[in-house]
């Protein structure tokens, strides 16, 4: 295709196809073309240029029967495609020429391009930068998921108060999806199961009186990076059936029958935005049941492009279930196999078992999935009966092997019963699959010793760790454009296709002349992004103050409460002495709290209450600033992260399973300070100790605390810059015409028990702000650290976790797609 050297993609060809584009598809002349028309047109002669690659990856996956890999998930968060794709296909420098001719800038094109937002944070965004890793290491590999109307909303504030925009991310069309009405699958749900005799196999369960309606699939091209293979993310939509209520059309109630056509056609209406928070909604448990339904028919369907049959499906077919949002699929495979292939029950299992496996990407106890079985009873029938007999033989296993242990029994039951009954979907997940994993060494480990234990102990095989990464063409490539062009210069281009090559760095950590480049680049950052603050935020910006950047969800786990306090501690001190020296310091926030999670809501409005005071105070004197950018996105990530000096990663620890920012930090060169938590230790253990600033409880000493009665009054009683902090909120001290507004904070932290240690760990991560202050004084020895963590970083590529997961769960191997003519 194009990287056949005969065959490149020239200037002239680009702004000609693009003229093409503007004038057919558009229905314009340069002359007055938007920028939005210039944008959709380039788009346009992107998106042609990898049509054959598209067609061609298909077809040899095809024709070579290679096995696949189906990644199931709710989220995809790709963000912004355009200029990641001129990248995978290597024709920036054609492209700026292209456009240079027509007068057009690439960067206002770029900025013209669509954030599809279909995720609420680290889950969503892992699931994309896989997409990345599996395109460009050549593996057969799939994305499936929901073609939301409306992702993530968008963040506005109002005096300081989260508000919800609805994202209309569709509105004006998306160049980058293809529709696909001729795969529209039907989907099923409601109604009831009927005992019905069949002559071959006697009584049959027939689900029967369901409603229907479909799905229709929009796909959207994965690239890989500077290879041929185009694999495709497929996301489905769902829309009303024609013949959707046609009794209630025929007793002429039209406008009640067009109201039910928009109830099938809410199913994909809207992204839920809670983050580790199960609410148990029966529209979000049809969605998943969507998601679940089409794909695996359609993976189906392929399997029986090249087979008669389905007994070698496990050995073709690998579904991987992120989160056990998608974990209906063990129920669907067997429903699928048993009653429409009529597959004997233990048959079916195998298959069933040897093609699934999950993720599990939280301990937090209220994400943990549970659908009460009423409701499944009513939306699924067919499938809850399933999942009884699942459980039934399951339980019948344990009871041969542990007899008599009925606690057991009632812990790894995949039916909870307290006064309610319901499904816990991680342990269908964990019975239904062969392989279990968690995203980081201690998760992985908790996950097996103190959220399943019993699980682990039947299955001691099946739990793996698999540590997340990220793609580093988007987060250094692409986002540190010129950092990226200083380590092409000293190492060479070879780290772009293994992250690893970045150690040659490491010589040059304590070069002056190279350190002087590196930081000059990092200043550049800084400006870029003071300048927008300015611009959009009317908030001074001093380039050389350190920035300390917390962007993330809001959580009460991840601790931007804590980070707020240091803050608060430094405003006291400099109140009380108002010519300390003190380093200058830029906070940099960023985050959106679920819409119904109120001491989150409250706290955004606490960090914008407190930014109001400390950018304004005389006596401050520009040495603090705190700004919140609103909006956080994958985009403003891309701006925010190369122009970081310090990486706030201070979950309680045990709580945050991975995290994923921390490495796109490290990667461009912040120092992190964090708990002993999540990847943060394999940061730590890959850039050396004495590189990071780690602070704080480590999860088994918080275990203890927690077991023995914590008290989180002692550690108020003994800190007085720390009754002062809390003073602060308790009153409103920012703004005493409301003083009762932080008032359910303090009492988070102090009467309900502060179940995240925010006490035990404040005058520890006060100690670590020290150090890093003290360092950050000393520029030279900044930079070599700085440096260091780049050079360190090159396992957190996303690309070794695929690796990982293709070797370790999917059996997959990776190949070549030949060049087109
Ligand atoms: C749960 C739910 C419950 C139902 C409503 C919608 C919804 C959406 C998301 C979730 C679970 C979110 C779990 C999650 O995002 N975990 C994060 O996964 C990252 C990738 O593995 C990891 O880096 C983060 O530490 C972890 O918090």
């Amino acid at each position: 295709m194009y990287f056949s050297k005969d065959n490149a993609v020239t200037a002239e060809m680009i702004a000609e196809r693009a003229l093409f584009h503007l004038k057919y598809s558009r229905g314009k002349t340069l002359q007055v073309a938007t920028d939005f028309d210039k944008f959709w047109s380039f788009a346009h002669v992107v998106r042609d240029l990898v049509i054959d690659g598209f067609t061609a990856t298909q077809e040899e996956y095809l024709q070579k029967d290679v096995k696949r890999v189906y990644y199931l998930s709710m989220e995809f968060l790709i963000g912004k495609l355009l200029e990641r794709n001129v990248l995978a296909l290597d024709i920036l420098k054609p492209s700026i020429e292209a456009l240079k001719k027509l007068d057009i800038d690439l960067s206002t094109v770029i900025q013209m391009d669509i954030e599809a937002g279909l995720g609420n944070g680290g889950l969503g965004r892992l699931a994309a930068c896989f997409l990345d890793s599996m395109a460009s290491m050549e593996l057969p590999a799939y994305g499936y998921g929901l073609r939301y109307e409306h992702g993530i909303f968008r963040q506005e504030f109002e005096d300081g108060w989260q508000q919800e925009r609805p994202d209309n991310w569709l509105e004006l069309g998306y160049p980058w999806e293809m529709v696909r009405p001729e795969y529209t699958m039907p989907v099923f749900v409601y109604g009831r199961v009927e005992n019905i005799s069949d002559t071959r196999r006697g009584k049959q369960p027939v689900w029967t009186d369901w409603q229907m309606f479909k799905a229709v699939p929009y796909d959207i091209p994965m690239i890989g990076f500077q290879t041929n293979t185009v694999n495709m993310l497929r996301l489905w939509s769902a829309r009303a059936d024609e013949g959707f209520r046609l009794d209630v059309f025929n007793q002429g109630d039209y406008v009640r029958a067009v109201e039910e056509k928009n109830w099938a056609e809410n199913v994909t209406k809207v992204l839920y935005p809670s983050d580790n928070t199960h609410a148990g909604q029966e529209l979000r448990l049809i969605q998943e049941y969507f998601l679940v339904s089409c794909s695996v028919r359609d993976i189906v369907r392929r399997h029986e492009k090249k087979h008669s049959d389905l007994r070698d499906f496990a050995e073709k077919n690998a579904v991987q279930m992120n989160d056990t949002h998608p974990a209906l699929a063990v129920a669907e495979l067997m429903r699928i196999f048993c009653d429409e292939y009529e597959m004997p029950w233990d048959n079916a299992w195998e298959i069933t078992t040897k093609t699934c496996a999950y993720t599990n990407h939280t301990l937090l106890p209220e994400a943990l999935e549970t659908w009460p079985v009423e409701l499944i009873n009513r939306v699924l029938p067919r499938h809850l009966q399933i999942i009884y007999e699942i459980n039934h033989r399951f339980l019948q296993r344990v009871e041969m092997a542990h007899p008599g242990n009925s606690e057991l029994i009632q812990k790894v039951s995949l039916i909870e019963e307290n006064g309610h009954r319901s499904v816990r979907m991680a342990n269908l997940a964990v019975v239904g699959s062969h392989a279990v994993n968690g995203v980081a060494g201690l998760h992985s480990k908790l996950l097996r010793e103190r959220v399943m234990p019993e699980m682990s102990e039947l299955y001691p095989n099946k739990f793996i760790n698999v540590t997340n990464g990220i793609t580093h063409r988007r987060w250094l490539l692409k986002c540190n454009p010129e950092l990226s062009a200083l380590i092409t210069d000293k190492i060479g281009s070879g780290w772009i296709h293994n992250l690893k090559e970045l150690t040659k760095l490491e010589p040059l950590a304590t070069d002056k002349a190279f350190q002087k480049e590196f930081m000059a680049i990092k200043r550049r950052n800084k400006e870029a992004l003071g300048k927008m603050i300015e611009n959009d935020l009317h908030i001074p910006i001093h380039p050389d103050s350190l920035f300390d950047v917390q962007v993330k969800r809001l959580h009460m786990y991840k601790r931007q409460l804590l980070s707020t306090m240091y803050l608060i501690t430094l405003y006291q001190r400099i109140k009380a002495n108002p010519k300390m020296d003190i380093l200058p310091r830029t906070f940099v926030f960023a985050a959106k709290a679920a819409p119904g999670y109120h001491l989150a809501k409250r706290l955004i409005k606490l960090i914008n209450s407190v930014a109001v005071v400390v950018n304004h105070d005389p006596d401050v004197a520009g040495r603090l600033k705190v700004v919140f950018l609103p909006d956080y996105n994958v985009s403003l990530a891309e701006k925010i992260i190369p122009a970081a000096d310090l990486s706030e990663q201070i979950s309680t620890a045990g709580k945050e399973a991975s995290g994923t920012g921390n490495m796109k930090l490290s990667l461009n060169g912040a120092l992190t300070i964090g708990t002993w938590d999540g990847a943060n230790i394999e940061i730590a253990q890959h850039v050396g100790e004495e590189n990071i600033f780690i602070f704080g409880h480590r999860e088994e000493e918080l275990h203890a605390l927690a077991q023995n009665s914590y008290n989180p009054w002692t550690y108020y009683d003994n800190d007085q810059e720390l009754q002062h902090v809390l003073e602060a909120i308790r009153v409103n001290s920012f703004d005493p015409s409301q003083p009762a507004l932080f008032m359910d904070l303090f009492d988070d932290l102090t009467r309900h028990g502060d179940p995240f240690f925010y006490m035990a760990d404040y005058r520890l991560y006060l100690d670590a702000q020290e150090k890093v202050e003290a360092l950050f004084r000393q520029p030279e020895a900044w930079a070599e650290k700085s440096i260091l963590n780049v050079a360190r970083m090159g396992w957190f590529s996303s690309d070794r976790t695929i690796n990982e997961y293709a070797e370790k769960i999917w059996g997959i191997k990776p190949i070549s797609i030949p060049d087109t003519e």
